[in-house]
């Protein structure tokens, strides 16, 4: 089910969850900066199998981090590469508002409408209990939207803009799912990057 359009700014007040908005971050011109500057990423588009069948994700990745940071999601194993200047230097902005340490991050790049990212939660182990992650969003704005996994209500949504940043934390992961559903309208390319945690050894 369809709920309203969140334009929050600032937390969003939302149950067993706590998200916080912070719109244009980073103000245009700096984000049209990055945006270009996230031409260098390594970007991929991996192959998941479902139910024993190959499919392409309907998007674009790649996974930076220190050494040590490998993580798994949907089946597959991922070796980060070493930070870029680019991803390290938002990482830095990130960390201030977050206050937060992140290890790595996970990029994705979605080209047009049809790519996206179905629910989930960013839950995995690795992540540890209660995760932050910081997201920053560059390029097309695109709609993020959250249901709660236990308790059945309408669909939270939300846009995400250029140089919009968001950091999730508390419960978020434990309790709530996200996605960036397709769309058919012709759209530009949209470039989102989580920053994450991992625990290791
Ligand atoms: O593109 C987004 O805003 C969401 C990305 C996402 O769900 C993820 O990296 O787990």
């Amino acid at each position: 089910m369809q709920g309203r359009l969140w334009e929050v700014e600032g937390e969003l007040n939302l149950q067993d969850a706590s998200i916080v908005i912070h719109r244009q971050y980073f103000s245009p011109l700096i984000a049209s900066a990055y945006l270009k500057r996230l031409k260098s990423v390594s970007w991929k588009q991996e192959e998941l199998i479902v139910f024993g069948k190959k499919h392409l994700e309907p998007r674009e990745t790649a996974w930076y981090g220190d050494k040590e940071a490998s993580y798994t999601y949907s089946g597959l194993t991922h070796k980060p590469k070493p930070w870029i200047p680019v991803l390290d230097e938002i990482r830095n902005d990130v960390t201030a508002i977050a206050r937060a340490s992140f290890n790595s991050v996970l990029a994705n790049r979605y080209r047009d409408g049809q790519d996206g990212v179905a629910w989930h939660a960013d839950d995995e182990f690795e992540l540890g209990e209660n995760p932050v992650i910081g997201s920053v969003s560059f390029g097309q704005t695109r709609r993020f939207q959250l249901r709660h996994k236990y308790e059945p209500r309408a669909v939270v949504s939300l846009d995400l803009h250029h140089g919009d940043l968001m950091v999730m934390s508390g419960g978020t992961q434990k309790f709530w799912e996200h996605q960036i559903p397709k769309i058919k309208q012709s759209i530009t390319e949209r470039i989102n990057l989580t920053f994450r945690n991992i625990n290791h050894g």
